[in-house]
This record gives structure tokens, sequence and C-alpha cells, in this order.
């Protein structure tokens, strides 16, 4: 009988016309789920204590189960006095059917975390606004599956879709999950990707000194194997940390403990207990931010319904690879000046501020005037 039924089902299966419904059924994995703490001290290989509460979204990618740590500020939230403790009432519940509550998104770049987002995020939120932060999958309180994952931009962008699908409600219903997506550095151009990737789910766009702005390989700069990357990735440590943020992000600034901290905060993810998952997971990210340019593809960013924000220090002069290639090369990049006119004409309907004395992080070098300018573009 059971058999009977069983042939039955697999023939009419086999004679329907594949629905949307047989498809999903057959590429089932377990959901994904939010876990709320409270987890150690030292989440996955970073020790740093977050403003707010670490949560952790677990999902399942190219066929592991990973982890993506994420913070999720209420509107009107000021940090946690006890910042490890989740003491936070959780707002799952209430959450999913908000339709009228503003939703922002901040991602990180390539060498800072979440937490790095507290100032902008501690404003946002007394403005109005929810703030979610994760850390992309391989940085920071992720999961770093270092050799065993395909790392792109496309990946990234899809993982930070599924924590917000998960967080804010399903696609069905696709004005319940548009967001503001603000990106900085790396975060910028993953930012762009996944407003290429989800234009109807993209209420505004905000760029801060993103990089990508030009095809680095295209002007000249070498390919250079993984395995080369890994060995610069693994001497990374608190000095030439350091030493790279004062000539690329705060050039010609007295150094600071604001500085300082997210610096410590970096080189004890490359010092710590998943160093060298870490070192090998960066050393794919230097190879896919070199390799999957998305400059080209700037006009066709759909408008965003409140358009595009490009904030930009001009002092920037951030590429990537200009440390392996010739001096002619490293002359030709990194021009912020010349870039951020470039990506604001190519981009439709984008608004630039520029910053003309700051350099790669505006919003740590100069917070107020930052925040101020990123307010009257969100708010006007
Ligand atoms: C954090 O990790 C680093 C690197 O392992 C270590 O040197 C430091 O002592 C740790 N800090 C705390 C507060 O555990
Ligand atoms: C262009 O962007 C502005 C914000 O800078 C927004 O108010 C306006 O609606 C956008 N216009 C179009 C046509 O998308
Ligand atoms: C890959 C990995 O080690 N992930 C760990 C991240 O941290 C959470 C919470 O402690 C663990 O459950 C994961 O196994």
């Amino acid at each position: 009988m059971k058999v009977f039924f069983l042939s039955l089902l697999f023939a009419s299966l086999l004679l329907s016309s594949p629905s949307p419904v047989l498809v999903s059924a057959i590429k089932t994995s377990p959901s994904p789920t939010v876990d709320d703490g409270p987890f150690p001290a030292d989440l996955n290989g970073s020790n740093f204590t977050y403003p707010w509460p670490v949560k952790l979204y677990r999902f399942t990618s190219q066929g592991r189960q990973l982890e993506m740590a994420f913070m999720d500020v209420p509107a009107k939230a000021t940090p946690s006095k006890e910042p490890s403790q989740p003491s936070q009432p959780s707002n799952k519940g209430n959450n999913k059917n908000k339709k009228n509550t503003k939703t922002v998104v901040l991602l990180h770049g390539r060498n800072f975390c979440a937490a790095t987002w507290q100032e902008t995020a501690s404003v946002l939120s007394a403005a109005g606004y929810r703030v979610i932060i994760p850390d992309q999958i391989g940085f920071c309180k992720s999961s770093k599956p270092g050799a065993a994952y395909q790392f792109s931009l496309h990946q990234l962008a899809l993982n930070t879709r599924g924590l917000l699908e998960t967080l804010l409600g399903g696609a069905t219903e696709s004005s319940a999950v548009a967001v503001t997506i603000i990106g900085h550095s790396m975060g910028g151009m993953l930012a762009a990707r996944y407003a290429l990737m989800y234009p109807s789910q993209t209420t505004a766009l905000v760029l801060v000194n993103p990089i990508g702005l030009e095809d680095w390989k295209a002007l000249g700069v070498p390919y250079q194997s993984i395995d080369d990357t890994a060995l610069a990735e693994r001497a990374s440590n608190y000095a030439s940390i350091r030493a790279y943020e004062q000539a690329t992000y705060y050039p010609g600034r007295e150094w600071t403990q604001a500085y300082d901290v997210w610096v410590r905060m970096l080189a004890n993810i490359y010092a710590g207990s998943k160093a060298e998952a870490f070192a090998l997971t960066q050393a794919r990210v230097v190879d896919m931010v070199l390799t999957q340019p998305v400059v080209y593809e700037f006009p066709l960013i759909k408008a965003p319904p409140r358009g595009t924000l490009l904030l930009v220090g001009l002092k920037d002069n951030t590429a990537i690879g200009k440390q392996w290639s010739l001096p002619e090369v490293q002359a030709r990049l990194g021009h912020y000046d010349v870039l951020g006119k470039q990506a604001a004409t190519a981009i439709p309907n984008c608004t630039l501020v520029e910053f003309s004395d700051l350099g790669h992080a505006p919003q740590i070098q100069e917070p107020a005037r930052f925040h101020g300018a990123l307010l009257d573009w969100l708010e006007g």
C-alpha cells in the first residue's frame, strides 16, 4: 500500500511540470535559526566586547552549517551596560509585522567588525531606525570556513539577505523587507552588489569610502595567488595594521585611542583562537575583491526609491594590490578625488558628499561631521 502511494506520488511528480513548491521541496536543508546566546567572550576567534548583545544566525551554505554573528539594535536604544549579557528583552515577536519601522543594515569593511559601527548605530537608533549589524562570514565573531568556502560578493549578499528575511519576514511581501543598506570600504562594494541583486528590497543605498570604484587588475595590478596573500595575512599584527591605517585611514592625524581600539580588535583576531582559519579566509577575501569588480555595473544599480548617497574622504588612497604593484601602476590607483565623482556620475540618482580633509574612515575620524551629513540625506 505504502509503496503504491509512493510510486503514485513519484509518477505524478514526474508528470507535472516543475513548480516552485516542488523545487523548494527538493533542496531542503535545515531552516535557518537565530540563537540569542549567551555566547563565550571568545566567539569564533574574536574576544572583542560588542556594545549590544550578540546573536547568531545559523544557516546552511555550500553544504556547511555556518554562524553569522550580528547585533539587532532597536530604535532609540543606548549601548547596554553589560554588553556581553543579552539583557534586553527579546523583540523577536513584534518585529516581524512592524512594517513602518525604518530599518538600516550596516556592512563593515575588511579591517573592521560590526562593533566598529557603534557610534553610527547609536545615532541612527536615536533617529528612530532599527539597526541590524552583521559580521560577514569569515570575519570577527562569525564562522571562518577558511579554504572550504567559495567566497564571492554574491554569496555574502545572499547570506545577508537570508539573515534579513529571517529577522524581518519572508520574501513574499517585499515591502516588509526593504531596508536601507549602508556599507563602508569592502562593505560598500558589497552594498553595491546587494543593491544590484535585490533592487526591490533596497530602500536607499549609502556607500562610505567604498572600495571597488576602479578595477585594479585592469589598471595593471598583477594577480597574486591566494597562497602568497595568506603568507602576508599570517604576518599581520598590531604594528602592521596600525601603520597601514595611519597612512590610509587617518593620514596626517595624530594617533588616538578612538583609532587604536579597532586596530587592537583586529590584531586580536589575527592572533586569536582561529588565527590560521582567519588568515586563510582573509586571503580568499582579498582574491574576491580583486577578481570580482562591481564598477562596470554601477549604471545598472536600479535607482533605489530614496536614491544613493556616496560619502568620500578624499585623503583616502586605498587600492587592493597596490603593495605588490610596480611604481607606475601604484601611481594610477586610489585617487578618491577622481573616483568619487566618476562613481557618482555612473550610479543613477547618486548624491556625492566629499570630505576634503578626511581619509578612508570618515565615520571614525570625524563622527559628528559624518553623521550630520548622513542624517541630513536620510531625513531630507
Ligand atoms: C584577546 O585575544 C588576544 C589574542 O589571543 C589576547 O592576547 C588577549 O589577551 C585577549 N583578551 C582578552 C580580554 O581575553
Ligand atoms: C533621487 O534621490 C533623492 C534623494 O537624494 C530622492 O529624494 C528622489 O526621490 C530620487 N529620485 C528618483 C527619480 O529616484
Ligand atoms: C565554525 C565554528 O567554530 N563555529 C562556531 C562559532 O561559535 C558558535 C557558538 O559558540 C559555535 O556553535 C560554532 O560551532
